[in-house]
C-alpha cells in the first residue's frame, strides 16, 4: 500500500514532463490517443492529490501504558461515535479482566505481607480462583508474540502482516481469556483479609495496583451486575495492552484522519519503522509519573529515560525528517501525587531544581526538547488522558495544528 503511494508520486513527476512536450497542431490519430490518455492520467492525479489533501495520517508512538490507546478513545468520544451503549458493553470483559488482575496482585501480597483470609472457605476460594483464572503476565504475552513473529521476515513486514500477527495472537487466546467468575471475585473482595491487604496497597512491592484496577475493584458490585453498562470514565480507565497494530479512521471537518496505534513495549519497537511512510504527524506519549519506575521488561532501565531514548530515536529517524511531532507528557495527575513524596533525581541525578510540579515538569520538558533535532517542530502538551474535558480542549488544539500541517503539506505537492 505504501509502495503504491510512492509509485504515484513518481508518475506525477514523469507525467508533467510528458505533457510539456505535446503540440496540439499537426496531431495525428496516435497523438490524439496519447492526449486522451494524458488527460485521463491528469484526472487521476488530480483525484489522488485531492484525496491526499483530504487525508491525514497520525502515528501514535510511546512506551507501553503511556496513554496511546486512551488518546484514541478520547478521539472516538469527541469526534467518533461517542461510545453508544451497544459499544460500551463490549468493554465489560476487559473490565472484569482488570478486576481479576487486581485481585491476583492483592492475593499475592497477602502472602508477602503475611495477611490471613477471614475464613477457610475464602482461602479455598482463592486457590480455586488462581487455578481457574491464571495470571496473564505481560512477559508471557510478549514471548508468544515474538514466537508468532519469528516466521516473519523483518524487512518485508507490512501493515497487512502486522494485522495478520494480531489475528494469530487472538487465536492463541491470550488476549481474550475466559470471563472471570463474578460471584467468586465478589466473595473474595468481601473477605476482611483481602480488604485489609487492599488498605495496605501503598506497601505493595511485587507489583502496584493500577489506577484502573483500584477503581474497578472499588466498584465491583456495579461492574458485576447483569445490567452493567460501562461509563465513559470506566472505558478510559481500562488497561488492555495493544500488541498488534490498530488503525482507526475519523472524519473531522471533511478531513479523514487515519490514526495508527501500535504496541509500545521495548521489544516491539523495531516494528514502528514500518509505519513511518506518509505520516502527517507523530503523536508521541510519555508517562511523566514513571520518573521513579523501572521497565517491566528490563528492571535495570528507568522508564522515563527509556521514553526519552525512544523519542530521540524516532525524532531523528530519516523517514520522519520532515514530520512534526506532538509530544504528550501524560499522567500529570499521578505525577502531581508522586512529586509530593519523591524527587525526579532518581531519573535525572544531576537535577538541582526544586521538588515542585512546575520546576520538575519544566526540567522534563527540556530533557525531551534537547533530544529532538534542531529544525523539528515539537508541540508539547502536559496531559491527563483520562480527563475527558481537558482532553476535549487539547484535541481541538491538535486538530488545528494538524489542519495547518496538512495545508503546508498540500502546498508542497
Ligand atoms: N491516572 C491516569 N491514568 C492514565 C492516564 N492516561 C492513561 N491512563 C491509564 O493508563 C493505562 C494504560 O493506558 P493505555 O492508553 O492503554 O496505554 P498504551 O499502552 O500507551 O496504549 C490505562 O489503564 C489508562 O486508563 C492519565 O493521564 N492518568
Ligand atoms: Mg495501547
Amino acid at each position: 500500500m505504501f509502495v503504491y503511494h510512492g509509485f504515484t508520486v513518481l508518475m506525477c513527476n514523469l507525467h508533467s514532463t510528458v505533457v510539456k512536450t505535446f503540440s496540439l497542431s499537426n496531431m495525428n490519430k496516435s497523438g490524439r490517443a496519447a492526449l486522451a490518455r494524458s488527460k485521463s492520467i491528469d484526472h487521476q492525479i488530480d483525484e489522488e492529490r485531492e484525496r491526499r489533501q483530504r487525508e491525514v495520517q497520525l502515528l501514535i508512538l510511546g512506551g507501553a501504558g503511556s496513554g496511546k490507546s486512551t488518546f484514541i478513545k478520547q478521539l472516538r468520544l469527541h469526534y467518533g461515535d461517542g461510545f453508544p451503549d451497544t459499544e460500551r458493553v463490549k468493554f465489560i470483559n476487559n473490565i472484569l479482566q482488570n478486576c481479576a488482575n487486581g485481585l491476583h496482585i492483592i492475593l499475592e501480597h497477602m502472602e508477602v505481607l503475611g495477611i490471613n483470609f477471614e475464613s477457610e472457605e475464602s482461602k479455598r476460594l482463592a486457590s480455586e480462583f488462581v487455578a481457574r483464572h491464571p495470571r496473564i503476565s505481560l512477559q508471557a504475552i510478549l514471548s508468544k508474540f515474538s514466537e508468532a513473529d519469528d516466521t516473519q521476515d523483518d524487512d518485508t513486514m507490512t501493515l497487512y502482516s502486522q494485522l495478520e500477527l494480531s489475528k494469530r495472537l487472538s487465536k492463541l487466546n491470550i488476549l481474550n481469556p475466559e470471563k472471570p467468575d463474578t460471584d467468586m471475585m465478589q466473595a473474595l473482595w468481601n473477605d476482611s483479609g483481602v480488604q485489609c491487604c487492599y488498605a495496605q496497597r501503598k506497601k505493595f512491592v511485587v507489583e502496584k495496583l493500577a489506577h484502573g484496577e483500584e477503581h474497578f475493584l472499588e466498584n465491583l458490585d456495579r461492574v458485576c451486575r447483569k445490567q452493567f453498562v460501562p461509563s465513559v470514565y470506566d472505558i478510559m480507565l481500562i488497561r488492555c495492552p495493544t500488541l498488534g497494530v490498530q488503525e482507526h479512521k475519523f472524519i473531522i471537518d471533511n478531513l479523514t484522519y487515519r490514526v495508527i496505534d501500535v504496541a509500545g513495549q521495548k521489544s516491539l519497537r523495531k516494528k514502528w519503522i514500518h509505519f513511518f511512510e506518509g505520516v502527517t504527524a507523530v503523536v508521541f506519549f510519555a508517562s511523566v509519573d514513571e520518573f521513579d519506575e523501572m521497565l517491566e521488561e528490563d528492571p535495570t532501565f528507568n522508564s522515563l529515560q527509556d521514553s526519552i531514548q525512544a523519542f530521540h530515536e524516532v525524532s531523528h529517524n530519516l523517514f520522519l525528517e520532515k514530520t512534526d511531532f506532538v509530544l504528550f507528557l501524560n499522567k500529570k495527575d499521578l505525577f502531581v501525587e508522586k512529586i509530593k513524596k519523591s524527587t525526579i533525581k532518581s531519573c535525572f541525578p544531576t537535577y538541582k531544581g526544586e521538588q515542585t510540579v512546575e520546576a520538575s515538569l519544566k526540567y522534563i520538558k527540556d530533557q525531551f526538547l534537547q533530544h529532538k533535532p534542531g529544525h523539528k517542530q515539537v508541540y508539547i502538551h502536559v496531559s491527563c488522558a483520562i480527563d475527558t474535558s481537558l482532553m476535549k480542549d487539547i484535541l481541538a488544539n491538535i486538530i488545528d495544528i494538524i489542519v495547518e500541517l496538512n495545508l503546508r503539506k498540500a502546498g508542497s505537492f
